[in-house]
This record gives structure tokens, sequence and C-alpha cells, in this order.
């Protein structure tokens, strides 16, 4: 008998951005052999053709319905960003009209607690830690080394970039960006669509839509939208 005609075939999947981020997840799915990737679609027409690691870009957005016709059942967000979710917001609301599910990312050196919360289209990413009753909403990312202790909750969108902490009991507002390598206290409401800056140490409260940086953490001038 063929050993591999029982094994089920893995989920078809497009990758939505084609730059520095897209490398990681190429990476992160390949390791983790969760999907077939199908191509990379971007907005930028001068890169179609070229590849992502080893993925071809295919063309920009308008493919996303002739992918879908195709067989194609999931989607991932390639875009990072160091500031502004809403981008990856866009792009993940963009997936879902299509009909698309958003696949989960995890690669295999991630910790996930199996007591933690993890909601779709979030991608884990080398190295990263979620620890035991974190909730995390849909379409975050915890990237490289970053840190989500215990009883923390992460909103929708929010990016958890390179190197950060979250102490325990950290609340993350929708769509906020925590900027790489900072580090917020224990028991810290950060509101929704607020930036803390790379390095930070916050140690209290950050109104949604503001600014912080620096150590301690203080707010610098008003955030995305
Ligand atoms: O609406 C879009 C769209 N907007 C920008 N649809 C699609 N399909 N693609 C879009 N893009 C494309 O995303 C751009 O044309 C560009 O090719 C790509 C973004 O690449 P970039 O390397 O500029 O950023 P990134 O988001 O992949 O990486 C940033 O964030 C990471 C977390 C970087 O700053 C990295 O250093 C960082 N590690």
């Amino acid at each position: 008998m063929n050993p591999d005609a029982e094994k089920p075939s893995l989920p078809r999947c497009v990758i939505l951005g084609g730059g520095g981020h897209a490398r990681v997840l190429v990476d992160c799915i390949r390791e983790s052999r969760l999907s077939e990737i199908e191509g990379v679609l971007d907005a930028d027409p001068s890169i179609h053709g070229r590849k992502v690691l080893d993925v071809l870009i295919l063309g920009g957005d308008e493919m996303l319905g002739g992918l879908a016709a195709g067989g194609v059942t999931h989607f991932v967000v390639g875009l990072g960003g160091v500031r502004d979710n809403g981008p990856r917001r866009r792009l993940f609301e963009l997936g879902l009209l299509f009909r698309l599910a958003p696949l989960s990312v995890r690669h295999p050196s991630a910790v996930v607690s199996r007591w933690a919360g993890v909601g779709p289209g979030c991608q884990l990413l080398p190295g990263s830690i979620v620890n035991a009753g974190a909730v995390l909403g849909k379409n975050i990312i915890v990237n490289s080394g970053a840190v989500v202790e215990h009883d923390c909750v992460v909103e929708d969108h929010v990016h958890i970039a390179t190197g950060a902490r979250l102490a325990s009991g950290v609340r993350a507002g929708a769509g906020a960006h925590i900027g790489a390598g900072a580090t917020v206290r224990q028991g810290i409401a950060i509101g929704e669509r607020a930036v803390v800056g790379a390095g930070a140490a916050v140690i209290r409260d950050v109104a949604a839509g503001t600014v912080v940086a620096g150590v301690p953490a203080r707010p610098l001038d008003k955030g995305p939208g």
C-alpha cells in the first residue's frame, strides 16, 4: 500500500503582502507543514513574478476571487508593520470577504500553553511564548522572541513586535502596536490603536491612540487614526 495514499491533503493558502514579514511567514509555514502555499499577492506590480523565498508573487489582490474559485481555502496576512495596524486589519477583512479562512501560523519553536486561547489568523513566530490563561483575539502577531505572560488579554489585530514582553495581566486594546523590545508591566492597560515605542518600559496605562516611548514610557504625540 502506498503510505501517502491516506495522508490528508493540506489546506492551500495565499499570503497577502510579499515583503520582509512574508519571508518569515513562508519559513514558519514550511517548518510547521501547516499548509500548501499557492503563492503571494502584493500591491506593488514591480515585484510580481519575483519570489518570496521559494514562493512566487503571482500578482495583486484582484486575483483573490480566482484563487478562491480554484480551491485556495485559506489566507495569511503577510504585512507586518511597525506602527499602524490598520492595513493589517484591512487585509484580514479582505480575505474574509472572499470567504477564505484565516490560517493560524505557529512556528514549531513557539511555546504556547494549552490553557491559552488563540484566535483565528494569529501568527506565533519563532521563539515566542504565550502562557497559561492568556487570551488572544484574531489576526495578532506575537513576533519572534516576544512574550505574552499569563492572563494577558490581547485584542484583535495587535502586533507584539520582536522581543517585546507583556508581563502578566496586561490588556492590549485592538490594533495596538507594542514595539520591538518594549516591556509592559503587570496589569497595565494599553488602549486601542496605541503605539508603544521600541525599547520602552511601560509602567502606567496608555490611553487609546496615544504614542508612548522611553524608560519610563511617556506620551509623545497622537497615534494613527
Ligand atoms: O494592500 C496590500 C498591500 N499593501 C502593501 N495588499 C497586498 N497584497 N500587499 C500589500 N503591500 C505590500 O506589502 C507592499 O507592496 C510590500 O511589498 C509589502 C510590505 O513589505 P515591507 O517589507 O515593506 O514590510 P513588512 O510589513 O513585510 O515588514 C515590516 O514589518 C515587520 C514586522 C518591516 O518593517 C519588518 O522589518 C518587520 N520585521
